[in-house]
């Protein structure tokens, strides 16, 4: 017992120095009225990095997790030659106040430190709060304690400072507590709460959070604990018969949701656990372990802590070495990658140090990016959606991670040609079902979006042959016994991926010049789309000088609203006349050209209202302009491509675009967001007739095309999972009362503000994207431009990652992003644009003055 005379210990029931603004708090927390209405959960539990924070997990309840806690938090503050302060956090706690974890580390390290011999040379200053409480939890019950342990040489301090967030009485599950006695806490809350505790005062020098029960033991939410917060873990073990099983088990639970584990740590129950486990970890992963402890309850343990105070310092030299290793590795991230990596569409030249981004890990939207230094870790929202692959939140996410498990070790890689395996088949079933629905009849995988679009185009131009009796004049596919060339009709701008044959199908651009592409012919009949955006908050329709807007009228040239612009009597409109007048001329001029070219294919990218040339700055192309366009191919038996590879999937608002455009294709190209982004896979969507162009009795007349990974296995589990996921009401709350499209994401009184904005030349909302066109003039114009990175620098500072199409801006978020996570994104450019123009506007002045 603790020598009386050196223990000062007072009651605190107003003030405390480190934790005062969580004081006010210091009440029965929560009627069961008290929703969260705080953002979503799950997110990062971002942290400085100043100091080891780490999780203690168990593998089951009842291993040893508090007694690991006050170990380790008496094997850091014994051996510190300096004064320290160790924080313990217990976020949930049950079977209150009878059991407090944090009252038993508190009392606990504080008389092995009173019992230590010879006495510690300085004091230790010890603390425990309880701050809130379900309403079967005494008011009188919750507040604070502390006491002072003083050492021999009394002046140096160290601090031990412990911390109950939520109670309840029974010891039960939290869940089950919340439905017995009230006090529900949201996910978000909790997480919030634990995140102002990791950022309270100077954040000491260790802080530990031991969690309830085992590792997938419900939290209050009854949401799982492993899905509730994201640190490096320490998982305790169990010795006992049976342990082997659960701790394993509670360890691939830890690391399939992208834990760091960096120590397994067990009571010796004389079975030898450890050895299997080490065999198991492949001693990547240190296994420590622990003397028996005494089972008699009126042990007081304090021998026990004697003999095991080596293990909690190796223990403690273990967390230390990991989290050094791992401050040094991010610390040396940039400097290394800028060495030895060459990023896609990069100039390495115009890049420093501090322009590379080190991204620690992603929870659903969100990036964990690390600062530099002992800064840490910032949240920044991915409004790139990663090249636009990206779709989850971070229930998706491990949803889609827990797939890949299954998927991997269940099949890895097997090859497909006249083989079918369960999610290749799932995934075909829902792709005709979905977004091929009324057209499509056979689905053809490939690894990625331009090889999706290259296989369309073999597609294309074989049905075209066939259609056209090119195949029945010759064997050798050549007309008058001279080869055909093949070229396709598309538009200016457009963008179809980057292997040599998918870029033939685009215009001239930066990206097919000498420089870049010393084999581009570039294969096509490039027409010029009108595009339509909303400018100073009106709905306005341009067209280039080759579609003559001079003979035009005005009334056909704005809309009230986007409904307008998507209205299908514009089909008899004045404006659809003249598209297709265009369109007529343009066919009959290059058909004039000579014989041996031939239009074999149109290729597209539809949008909800038309095409965002994603490339070429996120325009949207008037969706009546694309409709005359298939019409007047279709009429002439021309195939028409629909390349949804960017746009389908909900990106632009519906699962398809081509539905909102509301014409079908013949065949259409899909990938990026239809396995979440996860994993790439593409797949080529045909109609019969186009799957007919190569049936027949001969392999030659077979296509004879394929992909190392086509139809792979986790490709396909993930889109099954994904394309799913995303139509579901129940687990995407943005699809509409019809389910036939997203609710719409960006507050439309915004837009309208940042469209009228002086910095601000146009805007599209359309589905997940928000562009921007910034006014700018000469060379700030396009995409080599690096106009807007003052602003994308500040708007990655305020937590949103972006990258500029030249003077283009967008913000991409997922389809089951909620709305107000939109509207906080658009608050935040809307706040930087004003401070943009601003400083341009000085630029601007000081130049001329
Ligand atoms: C790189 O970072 C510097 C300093 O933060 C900034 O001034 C510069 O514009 C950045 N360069 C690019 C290409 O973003
Ligand atoms: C797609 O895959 C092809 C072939 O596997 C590869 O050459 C190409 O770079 C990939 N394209 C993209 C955009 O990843
Ligand atoms: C295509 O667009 C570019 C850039 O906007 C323009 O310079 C060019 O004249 C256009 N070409 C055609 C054929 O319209
Ligand atoms: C993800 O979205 C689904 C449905 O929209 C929702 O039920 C779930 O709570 C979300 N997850 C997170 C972490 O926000
Ligand atoms: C139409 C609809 O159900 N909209 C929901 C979209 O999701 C948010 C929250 O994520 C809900 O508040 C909306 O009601």
């Amino acid at each position: 017992m603790l020598p009386v005379s050196s223990i000062l210990i007072t009651f605190r029931s107003s003030r405390h120095h480190h934790h005062h603004h969580h004081h006010r708090l210091l009440r029965r927390f929560f009627s069961s009225t008290a929703r969260p209405i705080t953002p979503p959960p799950l997110d990062h539990l971002l942290s400085t990095l100043s100091h080891p924070i780490y999780m203690i997990w168990g593998s089951n309840t009842g291993v040893g997790k508090t007694l690991v806690s006050a170990g380790l938090a008496d094997s850091v503050l014994s051996t510190s030659a300096r004064p320290i302060t160790f924080n313990y956090i217990k976020p949930v706690q049950t079977g209150f106040p009878l059991d407090s974890d944090s009252r038993f580390v508190y009392r606990k390290v504080s008389e092995i430190f009173a019992a230590r011999k010879p006495k510690p040379n300085f004091t230790l200053s010890a603390s425990n709060r309880a701050i809130k409480g379900s309403s079967s939890v005494g008011l009188g019950e919750l507040g604070a304690c502390e006491e002072r342990v003083v050492g021999e040489g009394g002046v140096v301090e160290s601090q031990l400072r412990c911390e109950t967030v939520f109670s309840w009485r029974e010891a039960i599950s939290p869940h089950l507590a919340v439905e017995r006695e009230g006090g529900p806490v949201g996910d978000a809350e909790l997480v919030e709460s634990l995140r102002r505790c990791l950022g309270v005062g100077d954040g000491g020098d260790w802080t530990i959070i031991e969690t309830a029960g085992g590792v997938a033991s419900p939290g209050p939410s009854g949401t799982l604990q492993c899905d509730l917060y994201r640190l490096p873990a320490i998982l305790v073990g169990d010795g006992r018969l049976g342990g082997i099983s659960g701790t394993i088990s509670a360890y691939e639970c830890l690391t399939l949701r992208g834990y760091d584990v960096v120590a397994v740590i067990l009571e010796d129950r004389g079975l030898a656990n450890e050895l299997p486990l080490m065999s198991y970890l492949r001693k990547r992963v240190p296994v420590l372990v622990l003397p028996t402890i005494p089972e008699d309850p009126s042990n007081n343990l304090i021998k026990w802590f004697g003999e095991s105070h080596g293990v909690f310092c190796s223990l403690k030299e273990t967390i230390l070495s990991a989290y050094s290793e791992r401050v040094k590795r991010l610390h040396e991230m940039p400097q290394k990658a800028g060495n030895i990596l060459w990023w896609p569409f990069t100039q390495h030249g115009l890049v420093q140090e501090e322009n590379v981004t080190v991204i620690d890990s992603r929870c659903g939207e969100n990036f964990a990016v690390y600062k530099g230094g002992n800064h840490g870790f910032v949240e920044q929202f991915d409004a790139c959606a990663s090249w636009w692959t990206q779709g989850p939140n971070a229930t998706l996410q491990v949803e889609l991670a827990r797939d890949m498990g299954y998927t991997a070790a269940r099949f890895g890689h097997v090859m497909f040609p006249e083989n079918v395996y369960e999610p290749a088949l799932k995934c075909a079933e829902l792709l005709l079902q979905g977004v091929g629905q009324g057209w499509a009849s056979r689905a053809y995988f490939s690894d990625n979006g331009s090889t999706a679009i290259e296989i369309a185009l073999k597609m294309a131009f074989r049905k075209f042959a066939l259609d056209h009796g090119i195949l029945l004049n010759s064997q050798h596919g050549s007309m008058f016994g001279r080869p055909n060339e093949f070229k396709v009709l598309a538009l200016n701008g457009s963008y179809h991926g980057d292997t040599l044959g998918a870029m033939e199908a685009q215009a001239p651009s930066s990206y097919t010049g000498f420089l870049q592409q010393p084999w581009y012919t570039g294969r096509g009949l490039f027409l010029d789309p009108p595009t339509v955006f909303i400018s100073d908050g009106h709905w306005t329709l341009s067209l280039t000088n080759a579609l003559q807007p001079e003979v035009l009228r005005s009334e056909d040239m704005t809309f009230t609203s986007s409904d307008e612009v998507l209205c299908r009597s514009r089909d008899h409109s004045n404006l659809a006349r003249h598209y297709s007048a265009y369109i007529v001329q343009k066919l009959s001029s290059f058909s004039q050209l000579g014989s041996f070219t031939l239009i074999g294919a149109l290729i597209i990218e539809p949008g909800k209202t038309a095409l965002i040339q994603a490339a070429g700055g996120m325009h949207m192309i008037d969706p009546l302009f694309q409709r005359v366009l298939v019409k007047e191919c279709q009429s002439r038996k021309i195939p028409v491509i629909f390349d949804e590879v960017f746009t389908g999937f909900w990106r632009l608002g519906s699962e398809s675009a081509a539905e909102i455009l509301g014409c079908l294709p013949d065949i259409a190209c899909f990938g990026k967001l239809m396995t979440g982004g996860i994993i790439p896979l593409a797949a080529t969507l045909a109609t019969d007739a186009v799957y007919n162009a190569f049936k027949g009795d001969s392999k030659l007349v077979a296509l004879l095309h394929g992909h190392s990974y086509s139809a792979h296995a986790m490709g396909c589990a993930a889109a099954a999972k994904a394309i799913q996921w995303f139509k579901d009401p129940l687990t995407n709350h943005n699809i509409s009362v019809d389910q036939r499209q997203l609710i719409e994401l960006w507050d439309s009184e915004l837009v309208q503000k940042i469209s009228s904005h002086l910095a601000v030349k146009r805007v599209v909302p359309l589905g997940t994207l928000f562009a921007v066109e910034l006014h700018a003039e000469g060379s700030d114009v396009g995409y080599s431009s690096l106009y807007a990175s003052s602003l994308i620098q500040k708007l990655r500072a305020g937590g949103i990652y972006t990258r500029p199409l030249g003077n283009v801006i967008y913000l991409m978020c997922g389809p089951c992003t909620p709305p107000h996570i939109c509207n906080q994104l658009l608050k935040k450019l809307y706040g930087q644009l004003h401070e943009f123009s601003q400083s341009r506007w000085a630029e601007v002045c000081s130049v001329e003055v």
